[in-house]
């Protein structure tokens, strides 16, 4: 017995594995958490997600983002629709609309249990990390998923005709409003999910993949939580962005809009150009293979690929190649 406990002590001595860590938000950002999921074993992938579209609604606290991801990992997210639950039904939400309640904001019968179940164990006083754990375990997700903050972050959209919160601008307005800039309320005083600021300082993070999502909405609510570039930038590890854009447009969601409304093209250049100098290397789809010299001359090195994930094996080849691709940019330690 005391050797093997000798021999459990000595390999728990051994080098710490080393962790890629996922910056996620959306439905693209979900789609490349699930193949890096699909392809690291639990201990070796963290995926944090943005915090910024959560918002309380009909006394519910509703977490996209992560929903997006548990869904996801757990194989149950509806393809159609992006978000929600595969085999949803909506009799809540009708008989809410029936007594004149808020109905612009599909709550799904299933997806209903999520939030009350969330909301309930937030209300006992529980973190939005240990109610996330407690999903994921139910769902059957053994890997990391990670809010950005236990502290309350919220996307607020500056539009022509004023502010408004991220859900309204996206699903009651759906995405009409010209945007002229965004504002994340509480972000100043926010923590960072102390497990990422662990990774990054500890340097046992082996890459950071900024995942094929919204960069104003859903990576920048994460690089501006207070000390987050400074970890990420200090952290020894090379960060790989997957562009969002494709040809010109967002696979899905209100990115190509926005950057053209704020006067950028909508391009993987433009987003390669927005990351700057945070990035050690991009990813961008074969349509895009003629910006690869413009992005590189930015100093970014450049990995053309299939970034367009429409099944499980296109998640994981992209997952290969991101992780091959930050292989190969590993910094000197
Ligand atoms: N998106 C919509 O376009 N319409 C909806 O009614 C809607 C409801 C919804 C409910 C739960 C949930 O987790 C997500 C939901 N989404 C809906 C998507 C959500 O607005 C976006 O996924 C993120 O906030 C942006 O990626």
């Amino acid at each position: 017995m005391a050797q093997s406990s000798s021999s459990e002590s000595l390999s728990s001595i051994s080098a710490p594995t080393r962790q890629i860590l996922a910056l996620s938000g959306g439905v693209g950002g979900a789609k490349l958490a699930d193949g890096l999921a699909q392809r690291l074993a639990p201990g070796r992938l963290a995926i944090v997600c943005n915090t910024g579209d959560d918002f309380e609604h009909l006394g519910l606290t509703i977490c996209p983002d992560i929903d997006s991801v548990l869904y996801k990992l757990a194989g149950k997210n509806d393809i159609e629709r992006g978000w929600g639950l595969a085999g949803e039904s909506w009799t809540v939400m009708g008989a809410l609309k029936k007594i004149g309640g808020e109905a612009w904001f599909n709550l799904g019968d299933l997806d209903l249990a999520t939030h009350l179940h969330r909301t309930h164990l937030l209300r006992q006083g529980h973190s939005l990390t240990d109610v996330t754990r407690e999903l994921a375990t139910a769902l059957g997700i053994a890997h990391a998923v990670w809010p950005m903050s236990d502290d309350p972050v919220r996307t607020i959209v500056k539009c022509d005709g004023g502010e408004l919160p991220f859900q309204h601008y996206f699903v009651r307005e759906q995405c009409h409003p010209a945007v002229t800039g965004f504002r994340f309320d509480g972000i100043d005083s926010a923590r960072p999910h102390a497990g990422m600021m662990h990774m990054l300082e500890s340097r046992s993070v082996e890459a950071i993949v900024i995942c094929p999502s919204n960069p104003f909405v859903s990576v920048d609510p994460i690089l501006n939580l207070p000390g987050v570039r400074a970890a990420l930038k200090h952290c020894g590890a090379p960060i790989v962005a997957v562009s969002p854009i494709v040809g010109g447009q967002a696979i899905k969601g209100p990115a190509a809009k926005m950057m053209r409304e704020l006067d950028m093209p909508a391009s993987a250049e433009a987003i390669a150009r927005y990351y700057g100098d945070l990035l050690d290397g991009m990813v961008i789809d074969q349509l895009d293979a003629a910006q690869a010299p413009a992005i590189e001359a930015l100093g970014t090195p450049v990995r053309v690929a299939q970034t367009v994930m429409n099944s499980g094996e296109d998640r994981c080849m992209l997952a290969d190649i991101v992780l091959s691709f930050a292989g190969s940019l590993k910094k000197p330690d």
